[in-house]
This record gives structure tokens, sequence and C-alpha cells, in this order.
């Protein structure tokens, strides 16, 4: 049976090594996963760590279309992220990159592995801003004022 792709949208950020190429790498390596096109890119963003030390983040979203299942698309990006050279010493710790799944389609996911839609995706200036750009209409006005105080500059 094939499945019908599912717009979905997803979430980088490094900030440790050369993290806007690492952004890019990504970005390209998501659209060769398998039944998988990335339809639209942000541009990248400069932003100030939120509830998390270390370097300025790189940060961007892509809107993509996928076969894969919602975890099945959460194994693929974390490959993605330990071929990245990802280390996790504790939360929040400085990375070289991290890959979140915002939305898959109007799906609601919760268990133990996958949150869906991102629990913490409308406190962020630096998910917000990228996703507005490439998805207005998802969006609240009212949304980004409330994290209008949050540095963040596009590249
Ligand atoms: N997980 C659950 N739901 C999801 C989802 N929707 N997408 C689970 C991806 N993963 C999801 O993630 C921990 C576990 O979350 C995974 O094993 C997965 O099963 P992780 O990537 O190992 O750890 P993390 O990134 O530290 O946690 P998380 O929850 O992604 O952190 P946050 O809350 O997203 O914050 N400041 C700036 N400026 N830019 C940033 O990118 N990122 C963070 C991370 C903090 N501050 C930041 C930035
Ligand atoms: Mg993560």
């Amino acid at each position: 049976m094939t499945r019908e792709p599912v717009p979905a949208w997803v979430a980088l950020g490094a900030n440790l090594g050369d993290a806007p190429q690492a952004v890019r790498d990504a970005i390209a390596a998501i659209a060769r996963l398998p039944g998988t096109t990335v339809e639209k890119q942000s541009s990248l963003y400069r932003t100030a760590p939120v509830e998390s030390s270390g370097p300025d983040y790189i940060n961007a979203v892509v809107q993509v279309a996928t076969t894969l299942t919602a975890p099945a698309l959460l194994a693929q990006l974390q490959a993605l992220e330990q071929a990245a050279g990802r280390e996790r010493p504790y939360r929040n710790a400085p990375r070289t990159l991290d890959l979140d799944i915002l939305l898959y389609g109007s799906a609601r996911i919760s268990s133990a592995t996958l949150t869906v839609p991102h629990p913490r995706m409308h406190e962020r200036a630096f998910v917000l801003v990228p996703l507005a750009e490439i998805a207005p209409g998802l969006g609240t006005e009212e949304a980004l004022e409330s994290v209008a105080g949050q540095g963040i500059a596009r590249l």
C-alpha cells in the first residue's frame, strides 16, 4: 500500500563547530531521506541561546512532504544527528545538530519518545520566526509578539 505524503515541519539547530554548514548539510540530507522531499526552507538565523549555554545558535525550519510515519521520520532525523556527531552530555547542552519535528500534518502525538506538535515551539523565536517565513498561515501575530524580546537575526 502506498501512503500519501504528509506535510511536516522540521526545526534545525546547531551551535557547535561550523553551525551554518551543519544546518545546510542537514537540509540536503533531509532531502535525501526515503519518501521525503523538501518543499520549502527558511533562511538561516543566528539566535541567542534560550535556556541553553554556549555560542549563538544557527536555526532554520524546513517543510517536507513525506511518506514516512512520524516515528520513522524521527528515527531518520536522529540518525542524521548521530552522523553529525551529536553528543548528549546534559539537557539543552550545546550541540552540533538538533532536528525536531514541529508538526506532522494535523497529527497530535503523545508517546514516550515523540510529542507533536512540539510542546515548546510557541515559546521560541528561533522556531516561530523561520516558521512564519515559510508558513505564515500556521502561526499568529500574538505568538510572534510574545517572543519579540528573544535575539534573532537573519543571516
Ligand atoms: N522528542 C519528543 N518529541 C520530539 C519531537 N517532536 N521532535 C524526544 C524531536 N524529538 C522529540 O531530544 C530528546 C528527546 O526528545 C528525543 O530522544 C526524542 O525522543 P534531544 O534532541 O536528545 O534533546 P534536546 O534537543 O536537548 O531536547 P529538546 O526537547 O529538543 O530541546 P528543546 O526544548 O527543543 O531545546 N536556543 C536556541 N537559540 N536555539 C536552539 O535551537 N535549542 C534548545 C533545545 C534550547 N535552546 C535553544 C535551542
Ligand atoms: Mg531535539
